[in-house]
């Protein structure tokens, strides 16, 4: 349904409408083209928030290669725009909504059809990975259905955004629904972006053809477990070339998980296989790709209107001349994983506990303890006012995966998300499992050690 705030906001050439839907990064909103009625989605990000992730040259170079992007099957690129607060990703209107929605309500699909579907969804990944974008997320929400039945993966590129490229050029990553994510993804040791993207295609796979999950469960150490340990059943009428193929995808080695090239090479996967035919890049559309600085007339983003700001102006300069950082909100709408950031640890639940204390007093925090808690306040520099406060308030809880191997999930209830930020790295580099140590051999769980939980509150005064 379109809201009053939304109906007829203008966005430069382009009406603005209903929300399609809430992804990593921010709302999608649908558009239209004003002079061609041409339909887009236009995904929304807050350039404060940008910044104060310190993520902008990241992202302009995430923009430039996502821009490079022409497959039939990822959603594509039209154009970058920004105003004073806001950046608009003009996307590819996608209008058959998700394989997610379409399994939920269907049920699993014949295999054929599923095989058709694996077949774009790996064609894009290869495509993709060719150019050196990873998805990191891929997950059958982020996978949209056209009106012909062909899937498109959206927010390819972006959820690398806020993490890091570490030392040892692997990507290390914190967040995501854990069902479709790689177990040396959640062994946050660093990791290969196509090889860790493959397991969740092969994910994506089983539950395209059985219609559930290979690894869930409600307790999350025993989730964990079963992703470490590649531990899952796949139902006896699930044909011996489906079943064989997924069993080398969810390996959970990525040194002896089959990689891209395998996958092409495997006959279920070749069953009735036409590699899509890139469409020949006559490169119009990177002409109109120049990003430009618009003015919205959303009612509440009232500091952006009447203001004239030249279109000549990149985009990203614009970005670059802020010097005000503001981290508040970043997690809280839009990116909802990133409210949730997991680590493995060595350390025994009990040191995990007493290290954040000392951690956090470290940081300047006043801590005060009790009972399954820890109240942390601090002055903030050249402030007395309790109005220039900030507060955080953060759970945190720990999994037991094997012996001297456990999972800390800190998750951000309210507050100041760049005290969390802030937090979550200092704990996660402080506290996280050492590179020495190798994928547990699966133990079984000490039940009374499993899913310790705590509750933290942070406060800047
Ligand atoms: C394109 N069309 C519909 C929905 C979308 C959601 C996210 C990204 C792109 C989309």
């Amino acid at each position: 349904m379109v809201t009053a705030s939304e109906r007829g906001m203008r966005l430069g050439k382009y009406e603005i409408g209903r929300t399609l839907g809430e992804g990593n990064f921010g709302k999608v909103k649908f558009a239209r083209h004003v002079d061609s009625g041409h339909p887009y989605a236009v995904k929304i990000l807050d350039r404060k928030r940008i910044l104060d992730l310190k993520i902008d040259d990241q992202l302009k170079r995430e923009i430039g290669t996502l821009k490079l992007l022409k497959h039939p099957n990822v959603v594509r690129l039209h154009e970058v725009l920004a105003s004073k607060t806001r950046i608009y990703m003009v996307l590819e209107y996608v209008k058959g909504g998700e394989l997610f929605d379409k399994i939920a309500s269907k049920g699993r699909l014949p295999e054929p059809e599923g095989r058709r579907l694996f077949q774009q969804l790996v064609d894009a990944i290869s495509y993709c990975h060719s150019r050196g974008v990873y998805h990191r997320d891929l997950k059958p929400e982020n996978i949209l259905i056209d009106a012909h039945g062909n899937i498109k993966i959206s927010d390819f590129g972006l959820s690398a955004l806020p993490q890091d490229f570490g030392s040892d050029g692997l990507l290390h990553t914190t967040c995501g629904s854990p069902n479709y994510i790689a177990p040396e993804v959640l062994l946050n040791r660093g990791y290969d972006g196509a090889m860790s993207d493959i397991w969740s295609c092969g994910v994506i796979l089983y539950v395209i053809l059985t219609g559930s999950l290979p690894f869930d469960d409600r307790n999350m150490a025993v989730l964990y477990q079963k992703i470490f340990k590649g531990d899952y059943q796949t139902p006896k009428w699930l044909s011996p070339g489906a079943t064989n193929l997924i069993r080398r995808i969810l390996d959970p080695n990525p040194k002896t998980r089959i990689n891209v090239d395998g996958i092409k090479a495997d006959d279920w996967f070749r069953k009735d296989y036409t590699p899509v035919i890139i469409p020949y890049d006559d490169d119009e559309d990177d002409t109109t790709f120049d990003d430009a600085i618009v003015e919205d007339k959303e009612p509440d983003e009232g500091d952006d209107c009447g203001k004239k700001i030249p279109t000549h102006i990149n985009a990203f300069e614009l970005i670059g001349m802020s010097s005000y950082l503001d981290l508040s909100g970043f997690f809280e709408k839009e990116d909802v994983s990133g409210r949730k950031i997991r680590f493995t640890s060595n350390y025994s639940p009990k040191d995990l506990f007493r290290k954040i204390e000392d951690i956090v007093t470290e940081m300047g925090f006043q801590v005060q303890r009790s009972h399954r808690k820890l109240k942390v306040m601090q002055q903030q520099r050249g402030s007395s006012s309790p109005k220039s406060s900030g507060s955080l308030s953060v759970a945190a809880e720990v999994f037991e995966l094997g012996p001297s191997l456990y999972v800390v999930e800190l998750r951000k209830s309210q507050g100041d998300s760049s005290l969390y930020r802030q937090l979550c790295s200092k704990l996660s580099g402080d506290l996280g499992a050492c590179g020495s140590h190798h994928l547990m051999k699966p133990q079984a769980l000490m039940p009374e050690l499993n899913g310790f939980e705590g509750k933290m509150s942070v406060a800047a005064l």
